[in-house]
């Protein structure tokens, strides 16, 4: 009996091994882009700030006025999706719409003097009350469109406010999730994730090494 439980116990670590490697149980981080403290995100369509997003919650938060353009890339790994791209906060004095558009690629062709939607996977004016806006920027009239989520690849993403005076501030979440999600564990820092891996590998060789002194060594004989 007692070694049926402790071959129960190595099969579980081992599975839990194997399930790692596979990318069913994956460890996220989160990343974050803060025009306050990172500088201002790029405006020049041709050259865009290359964000450095992971699995997870990947947050950027931009001010923008009338001028102030902002152009960055967001590449979704091999195996993950783009599930969200949450509206967290806005902060306008008196605009409460503003404005952000996609193209697949790392750069972004549509000129902002002569925009048209043609070229674009999906744009929206968006408002302070919204949450999601992926979905509705797929199915916004005259572009390509794209059904609720972006699968992996580069995209450029246009963010503005064309208000004059008006300064926005907003923050959006670029919520990334690997295509098999059986278990996610979230950790917000390398310390911890490392952490968490080199327990449960000690664990696991403990177990495996007490299972195999017992089988070695039993405590009872059998009759
Ligand atoms: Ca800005």
């Amino acid at each position: 009996m007692q070694n049926k439980k402790q071959a129960k116990q190595v099969y579980v670590f081992l599975l839990l091994i194997s399930l790692l490697f596979m990318g069913v149980v994956s460890v996220t981080a989160d990343t974050s882009y803060d025009e306050s403290i990172d500088g201002d995100l790029s405006g020049d369509r041709l050259a865009p700030t290359v964000l450095s997003v992971t699995a997870g919650n990947n947050r950027v938060t931009a001010s923008s006025v009338r001028g102030d353009l902002e152009y960055f890339v967001v590449t979704v790994p091999a195996g993950h999706q783009l599930k969200q791209v949450l509206l967290e906060a806005y902060d306008s004095t008196a605009d409460q719409t503003a404005f952000i558009a996609v193209q697949s690629g790392t750069t972004f062709t549509v000129d902002a003097a002569s925009p048209s939607a043609s070229s674009l996977l999906g744009w929206l004016h968006f408002t302070s009350s919204m949450t999601n806006l992926l979905p509705s920027m797929g199915s916004s009239g005259g572009a390509i469109g794209f059904d609720n989520i972006l699968p992996a690849g580069d995209y450029t993403f246009w963010t503005q406010q064309t208000n004059p005076t008006d300064v926005t501030t907003y923050r959006l979440n670029f919520e990334i999730e690997p295509l098999a999600t059986a278990v996610t564990v979230s950790h917000t820092n390398a310390t911890a994730v490392s952490t968490w891996l080199v327990t449960l590998m000690l664990s696991g060789l403990i177990l495996i090494s007490v299972a195999l002194t017992r089988q070695a060594y039993p405590a009872t004989v059998s009759t």
